[in-house]
């Protein structure tokens, strides 16, 4: 069960103009019982986040299989995503957040239609430079454990995304 506001098992929300609503897919899946559904229209100025971790304001998002502290990150270099997609020809930024509340940034190109596997290296993410909390450590350095992910559907765009089985991935 995917619900909203702070009961919810995801945190997300909007600003600025753009709009998101989020629901658990039992159609479109990729794993499991239910993918992640996202119904966006992200405009010029505007701002979403769709995000599942650690320390957020939405205490339920807290439900990772494995929690941060007891995963191993060194046996780990990369993320595993599979997104469904709209082929809107807009971006999808994927963030981490290291466990010094500081976020880390990859753009997806939403250029195609149905299921993607996005196998993204740590070392791919950039250090967000539009934006970072007040309470980030801001030392550039990517600090494990990591504590969230979330994604944003990047101006300008509408449509409907799909999320689903999103695990940790050791690449070559
Ligand atoms: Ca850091």
């Amino acid at each position: 069960m995917i619900s909203g506001g702070e009961q919810g098992t995801v945190d997300f929300g909007s600003g600025g103009g753009s709009t998101v609503e989020v629901a658990a897919s039992k159609e479109i899946k990729h794993h499991g019982e239910q993918a992640l559904e996202v119904k966006f229209e992200a405009i010029a100025g505007g701002y979403m986040w769709i995000g599942r971790g650690y320390d957020m304001t939405v205490k339920g998002a807290a439900c990772w299989l494995v929690k941060p502290e007891d995963i191993d990150f060194k046996k780990f270099n990369a993320i595993s995503i599979n997104i469904y997609g709209a082929d809107t020809k807009s971006q999808i930024a994927v963030d981490l957040v290291d466990s010094g509340f500081e976020y880390w940034r990859y753009l997806v190109e939403d250029n195609f239609s149905g299921w993607k596997e996005m196998v993204i290296p740590f070392g791919d993410f950039f250090f967000r430079g539009d934006w970072q909390p007040e309470k980030a450590d801001k030392n550039g350095i990517m600090d494990f454990p990591l504590k969230v992910f979330q994604f944003e559907p990047r101006p300008q765009g509408k449509g409907t995304l799909y999320f689903d089985y999103v695990r940790l991935v050791k690449t070559e």
